[in-house]
């Protein structure tokens, strides 16, 4: 399968027009329902909800292999041998409650999941801001496009990080932060040059990360080894897209791509930015 494939193509269009009605659709279910994803997390009716209607539509793509969700502990298996996608719904859907900014996240693979970020062919995300646009990989370049109505318009081509990074953004409780990440922040905060911007969201985080520069990390904890953010569903994206806009990923001794998967819901720590401050990172991790 090239990445050529129609199947990626149509994948990315049917989200892109389901954006307006997921962002329709949040309205009246910023509730939770009385159960937890696979990861142990209580689900928002909106989580639900946006799983449903993504199962449903892209697992009906021809070329579509397997849909695979953060929400659902099971794998949609079609029978099709063309692409296997892995969808985070609601990135973020604890900002439901806050009105806060959110997103869906998508990867393509050319693999039966899971499946390492080597195996992706494409990746974005649909940013639920002030208006909905999307960020999507493919072919090693990045475009942005806004989505209004189920159409998607391109605004952005060859999108590159700015090689002056500007923002940081760094999840997880500090008192639970290794002591060696707690000092490379430290490093980073003390750079008038560099401002805060944590959202409580990945994906408004790393859109920040993409627009300005900079680095975004949720690290491996003390109490959570593995960190929050989940392989398949967001690191492997989100690392694809960073590193074909020219910036860096890693779990903090590797690209998040080389990460070899060992369940459906493994969580990585993640780590993306400019490709200084992830070189700084990882010699401060050694
Ligand atoms: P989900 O909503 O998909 O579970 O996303 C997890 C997430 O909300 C990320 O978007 C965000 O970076 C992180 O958790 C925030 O975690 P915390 O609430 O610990 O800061």
């Amino acid at each position: 399968m090239t990445v050529s494939d129609p199947a990626v193509e149509d994948v990315v269009a049917t989200i892109g027009r389901s954006a307006t009605e997921i962002r329709q659709g949040l309205i009246g279910r910023r509730g939770t329902v009385d159960e937890e994803n696979p990861s142990g997390e209580i689900q928002a009716e909106a989580d639900v909800w946006a799983d449903e209607l993504l199962g449903d539509r892209l697992s009906s793509i021809d070329g579509v292999g397997q849909y695979a969700s953060e929400e659902r502990s099971e794998i949609i298996d079609t029978g099709d041998e063309r692409v296997y996608v892995a969808v985070d719904p609601l990135d973020g859907s604890s900002n439901l409650k806050s009105n806060n900014t959110m997103g869906t996240v998508f990867g393509i693979y050319d693999e039966p999941l899971p499946a390492p970020g080597s195996a992706l062919v494409a990746s974005g995300w649909v940013l639920y801001g002030p208006i909905t646009t999307m960020a999507c990989a493919q072919d090693g370049s990045v475009t942005k496009y806004e989505l209004t109505g189920g159409e998607r318009t391109v605004v952005e081509e060859d999108v590159t990080l700015p090689d002056d990074p500007l923002v940081y953004g760094f999840g997880g409780r500090v008192p639970h932060w290794h002591d060696d990440f707690r000092e490379y922040v430290r490093v980073i905060e003390s750079n008038p040059d560099h401002k805060l911007r944590y959202g409580g969201a990945m994906i408004g985080d790393v859109n920040q990360v993409l627009t300005y520069g900079g680095i975004f990390a949720y690290p491996a904890l003390e109490d959570n080894p593995r960190g929050k953010l989940r392989l398949q569903f967001e690191g492997n994206p989100i690392a694809y897209l960073i590193e074909a806009a020219g910036g860096r990923s890693s779990d903090g001794s590797q690209s998040i791509l080389e990460v070899e998967p060992t369940d459906l819901h493994d969580r990585v720590p993640l780590h993306v930015g400019n490709a200084e401050f992830i070189d700084q990172l990882e010699d401060a991790l050694e």
